[in-house]
């Protein structure tokens, strides 16, 4: 029977965390096919690593997980020489970039299938079908090239999650040890990445999750949660854990029956959330949550104009004003609101999206006076092909297209785009994106990021001293004496090193 080579390509210089992607398919695979797991973060050579595997003649199916962005810069010059020097294998990417930009990936030549979205059944039907000969045309959630024509198969109903077989940590240990992947944070000294739902129940229209999981949300139970982190914790010492979830706290009653198990374990953690959920949770909810050890929560704030969150679909019934409140409303449990926002959307003419600009950095202003300790992080809005929503439209008529070459998504302009930091927007002029990162700048010298571990008291001091004029006085042009400290002192930023 042949093997299976499972690649993790890098996503982070340091700080790695646990490749949940692929252990999840490791998962579905065990006990029927031998694998192997590759971490790009954790080899020197990922590709002598993986030609090794290849060289025994063992193995003949390749599962890829790639994330768009640096994940790429891997993905794509390994699985190209791959195809042409072992051309008996069977490529398969799976995760978001593929399951979104399917037509670009197949077109490259050397990918031969994708899952789109989740793969618990479907990698090992796959397999199944290629190991016997058998048809994979009716496999859910697959997409495949036939003579130059794309197919894209019928989407499975989301999983029970607590029907998922157990991820095998202890083989994982085998390939890396596990404590490498339980890296020192601001939640602790060993933070575990934890996976405990798929999806998310709404249709934000910037979003990557939409046309993936289509406002579907599964997740596994508090005891199911819970029993994981116990035995990483016990087996490997973990005590923290960042919860990699689009949405953890879709479920009040599961938030608080997980805090209410986890309480004496000494534990912090951190996760992500929406801001209108959250301020529907009962007082006592975020009281025993906050005593359970979560001491920061992201949030999608977005923008604090109501206009635009509507362009965004925010879906719910979020509004400038209860981002503010709610700011205020979360300093009384002590829970530190990660508030993140996304500049630059799409407007009729330059003027108006200046506009949009100035009032989102005036509106952050406001934010940090309600409650100075909300951490920031600000994205520049990068379009997803979420066919069928309005702002996309929006996007596609202002004359926005993506890549056509798969290898144009590891030019620099374009890791930036996926970076969400200067995409190549076309109503994004040079003076908006100077605007917005200069006043991130200014803003990350004023309060820098308490998940900087490394910025001591010192340094935090001076970088403040440096930005506080430029703060106040809001002139934000050129704050290059602000920007050489963060160089010189490797300023984190949360967003693209890790939360
Ligand atoms: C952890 C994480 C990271 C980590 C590292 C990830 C890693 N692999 O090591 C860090 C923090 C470094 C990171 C960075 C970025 N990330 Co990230 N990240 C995530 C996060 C939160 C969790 C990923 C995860 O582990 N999921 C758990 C597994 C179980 O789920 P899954 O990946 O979906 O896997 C299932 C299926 O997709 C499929 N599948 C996945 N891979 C494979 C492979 C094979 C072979 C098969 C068969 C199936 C398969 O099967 C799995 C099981 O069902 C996701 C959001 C999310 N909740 O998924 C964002 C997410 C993937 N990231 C995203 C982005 C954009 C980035 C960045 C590029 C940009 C940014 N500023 O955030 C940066 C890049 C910077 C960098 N240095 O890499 C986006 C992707 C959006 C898009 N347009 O496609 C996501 C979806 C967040 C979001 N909602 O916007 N990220
Ligand atoms: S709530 Fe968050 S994860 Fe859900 S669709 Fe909106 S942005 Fe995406």
């Amino acid at each position: 029977m042949n093997k299976i080579l499972l690649f993790n390509p890098r996503s982070a210089n340091n700080k790695y965390r646990i490749p949940n992607s692929i252990l999840n398919i490791a998962a579905s695979v065990e006990g029927k096919y031998e694998w192997v797991i590759v971490d790009g973060n954790c080899e020197h050579d990922a590709l002598k690593k993986i030609t090794d595997y290849l060289d025994t003649g063992e193995f003949r199916y390749l599962g890829f997980t790639v994330m768009p962005g640096p994940q790429l810069r891997q993905a794509i010059p390994i699985s190209k020489y791959i195809k042409e020097h072992y051309p008996d294998t069977t490529m398969v990417w799976g995760g978001y970039f593929p399951s979104i930009y399917d037509q670009v990936s197949l077109n490259s030549g050397y990918v031969d299938f994708i899952i789109n979205g989740p793969g618990d059944h479907a990698f090992l039907k796959l397999v199944d079908a290629l190991e016997n000969f058998q048809p994979y045309e009716l496999i859910k959630n697959l997409i495949y090239k036939i003579d130059g024509k794309i197919y894209k198969t019928a989407k499975a109903d989301l999983l029970d999650q607590d029907t998922l077989p157990p991820l095998p940590y202890d083989k994982l240990n085998n390939f890396y040890p596990l404590t490498k992947f339980l890296g020192k944070t601001y939640l602790g000294n060993h933070t575990m990445a934890y996976h405990s739902s798929i999806g998310c129940p709404f249709t934000c229209s910037f979003c990557s999750v939409v046309p993936i999981y289509e406002a579907r949300w599964k997740g596994k139970s508090a005891a199911n949660i819970y029993k994981d982190v116990k035995y990483i914790k016990d087996k490997w010492g973990a005590d923290a854990i960042e919860f990699h979830d689009n949405n953890f706290f879709v479920s009040e009653k599961r938030a608080v029956d997980f805090a209410k198990l986890v309480m004496n374990d000494n534990m912090t953690w951190w996760g992500m959330a929406r801001i209108d959920t959250m301020d529907k949770f009962k007082d006592e909810s975020l009281a025993i949550i906050r005593k359970s050890g979560c001491k920061i929560i992201f949030f999608g704030a977005e923008s604090g104009n109501d206009a635009i969150l509507e362009q965004m679909d925010k879906g719910g019934t979020q509004s400038g004003a209860q981002i503010l409140s709610f700011a205020e409303r979360l300093k009384k449990f002590d829970i530190i609101p990660e508030y993140s926002f996304v500049l630059g959307t799409p407007a009729p003419t330059p003027e108006e999206v200046m506009k949009q600009i100035d009032f989102d950095i005036d509106f952050i202003k406001k934010v940090k006076a309600i409650n100075p300790k909300t951490e920031i992080v600000i994205y520049t809005y990068s379009p997803v092909a979420t066919e069928g929503s309005e702002l996309y439209k929006q996007v596609v008529e202002a004359g926005f297209t993506f890549p056509q070459v798969l290898e144009d998504w590891i030019s620099p302009a374009w890791e930036n785009f996926d970076l969400r930091k200067n995409p190549l927007t076309p109503w994004l002029k040079p003076e908006m994106i100077d605007k917005i990162r200069n006043f991130e700048t200014v803003l990350n010298g004023c309060y820098p990021t308490v998940t900087d571990i490394k910025l001591n008291v010192l340094k935090r001091k001076a970088i403040k001293l440096l930005a506080n004029l430029r703060y106040r006085t809001s002139i934000y042009h050129y704050p290059y004496e602000i920007k050489l400290l963060q160089k010189v002192w490797h300023y984190r930023q949360p967003e693209i090193q890790g939360f």
